[in-house]
């Protein structure tokens, strides 16, 4: 157990890491054999390397440990890029370890050789390519530490195949916690002075409050201060959507009257949340680089803060502590405009996200189905999304509330959503989980699936049949409204793939079967696969 390969997977161990997704391949099958002599890692095998490093996306964002993902050189590390890309998008801890030829060949253009510092080296955090057995553990370490650490994100360890099993002298490693930094005290009262004067505060609340204890503390916080809770893109389940002072995402599709309400807030407090593209309504919300109102914006990275944005108050920390320390000893009297503030807010959320009436004649609006399962879904549902339009309705108006969890790619990236519900299964046994994807994104990572046969992994997957990459016809609808090139698609029949996997299927062709199909799906102990015949015209653009 003395070899390089060993210390290096006993590192991630004593990190806490019990599960490692792959592809095999010749370059890594040192790491790979030195893996049997672990018996507490589980090796879940999988079929693509972006389905391997979509579920290592997922259960990094579950654990907030990386996620590992271990894959061939070349062919098998392009295929991973993916979920790079995405982790560093979604701002989720993974580690892709990569074999690569051997030491005496490299630069060489070998068999399979790609040279991983350039074509990662916008996309991961870090990038390292070992020479010497010797470095594993220290790098094994350093892959966990820079994933976890500022904002969690990608690395990539790349291993020679004659540096993986050499003998080297045995490690031991204990993981040390690292406190988050808290605000100076200075930073504090900064911002309760203008939490004081503020009569239309809003916070914007990101990611970094799925910790454990974060989402509570956002609540009680929000609640002592009266300030109303907007949630960045797709961080629906940080906040419970059925609280008085949640009024919506920042999302792809806010109704300009929403917006143009919160542009007239006098305090935003940006916290736990980068600040990204669609969180910022695409860098206008708040205004750049110039806010219209002061900006609180509390991030753990400091790269981050202030970035776009000039802050009022700018505080690269720990946002869960912020929140926890700026609690009054008793709630705020927020006054009568303050009041008002959250209520309008409130009340101009609950219109956009009441259930639309909208009728369709070509199929079951995906909506309906949304709205059932809704009703019926248990209160710790597991709800994950690929990126497709059929999802939409999802963000609109399901209404995510504690301990429900949303899993869907910030980067939208299509075939997230397969391989994410079979790492949130692997991860959550206990918990319900649903994964709704689109017949294209289906076709893209759908193999994965099979993993939840082999593990009999009770998942409900929907599949949202509209024959069409209908996200993109949309756009083609705007654009160039008399054609679409390029978005029907020729399907083929799902059932029959379904049931071939080994599961059991059932098809939705009206909307008066979706109740009891769901009932069936919601119930079954094993993987249950539901193809609903869905409406296109229903999604598009209405022409008047
Ligand atoms: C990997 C990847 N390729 C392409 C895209 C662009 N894209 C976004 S949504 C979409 C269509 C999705 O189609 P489908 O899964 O059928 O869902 P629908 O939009 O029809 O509901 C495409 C092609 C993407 N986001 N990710």
């Amino acid at each position: 157990m003395n070899t390089s390969a060993h210390a290096f997977i006993s590192v991630l161990v004593a990190h806490g890491v019990d599960r490692i997704f792959q592809v095999p391949g010749e370059s890594y099958i040192g790491l790979l054999d030195a893996v049997a002599d672990f018996p507490q890692m589980d090796l879940v095998t999988c079929r693509h390397e972006a389905g391997a490093g979509f579920m290592a996306c997922a259960d990094g964002r579950l654990t907030r440990r990386p996620g590992v993902v271990m894959v061939s050189r070349g062919p098998g590390a392009t295929n991973a890029s993916i979920a790079v890309h995405t982790a560093q998008q979604d701002a989720i801890p993974l580690i892709l370890v990569v074999g690569q030829v051997p030491k005496k060949d490299l630069r060489r253009e070998a068999f399979q050789e790609i040279d991983y510092r350039a074509m990662y080296g916008t996309i991961a955090k870090w990038v390292f390519e070992a020479t010497d057995p010797a470095q594993l553990p220290e790098m094994a370490y350093k892959a966990v530490r820079m994933a976890t650490s500022g904002t969690p994100g990608p690395v990539v360890m790349v291993i020679p195949e004659d540096v993986q099993q050499q003998a080297i002298p045995s490690v031991s490693w204990r993981a040390r916690e690292h406190d988050g930094l808290r605000a100076s005290r200075q930073g504090l009262e900064r911002v309760r002075t203008l939490l004081a004067r503020a009569e239309r505060p809003l916070i914007i609340a990101g990611g970094a409050f799925d910790v454990p204890g974060g989402r509570d503390a956002l609540l009680a916080f929000a609640q002592a201060w009266h300030v109303p809770v907007c949630v960045a893109f797709r961080r629906h389940d940080v906040f419970p959507n059925s609280h008085a002072l949640f009024v919506g995402d920042l999302g792809l599709a806010n109704p300009a009257q929403q917006l143009e309400r919160f542009h007239s807030s006098d305090l935003i407090l940006a916290l736990g949340t980068r600040l990204d593209d669609v969180t910022s309504q695409n860098y206008t919300f708040p205004t750049l680089p110039q806010p219209a109102q002061p900006l609180v914006h509390c991030y753990p990275d400091p790269r981050v803060v202030g970035l776009h944005f000039a802050t009022e108050v700018g505080l690269a920390c720990d946002p869960v502590g912020l929140v926890q320390d700026l609690m009054p000893e008793r709630a705020v009297d927020p006054g009568a405009s303050q009041r008002a503030w959250a209520e309008g807010l409130r009340q101009l959320h609950l219109q956009h996200a009441a259930w639309p009436q909208r009728l369709a004649d070509d199929g079951v609006r995906f909506a309906e189905v949304v709205r059932h399962l809704k009703l019926q879904a248990p209160a710790d549902v597991r709800l994950c999304l690929d990126a497709g339009t059929f999802a939409a309705p999802v963000y609109r108006h399901f209404g995510f509330d504690f301990p429900q969890r949303l899993m869907a790619p910030l980067a939208g990236a299509m075939g997230y959503g397969t391989p994410a519900a079979v790492a949130t299964a692997l991860r959550e046994p206990r918990s319900k989980v649903v994964c709704m994807v689109g017949d294209g994104g289906f076709m893209m990572t759908g193999n994965e699936m099979i993993a939840a046969v082999e593990r009999r992994l009770p998942i409900l997957f929907i599949l949202a049949n509209n024959g069409s990459y209908a996200s993109i016809r949309i756009h083609q609808e705007r654009a160039y409204p008399t054609r679409h090139p390029g978005t029907d698609l020729f399907n083929p029949d799902f059932m029959a793939i379904a049931q071939g996997f080994g599961m059991t299927v059932e098809r939705v062709e009206r909307e008066d079967q979706i109740e009891a199909a769901l009932q069936r799906g919601l119930q079954a102990e094993g993987p249950y696969f539901i193809e609903v015949m869905t409406s296109l015209q229903v999604t598009l653009p209405l022409k008047t």
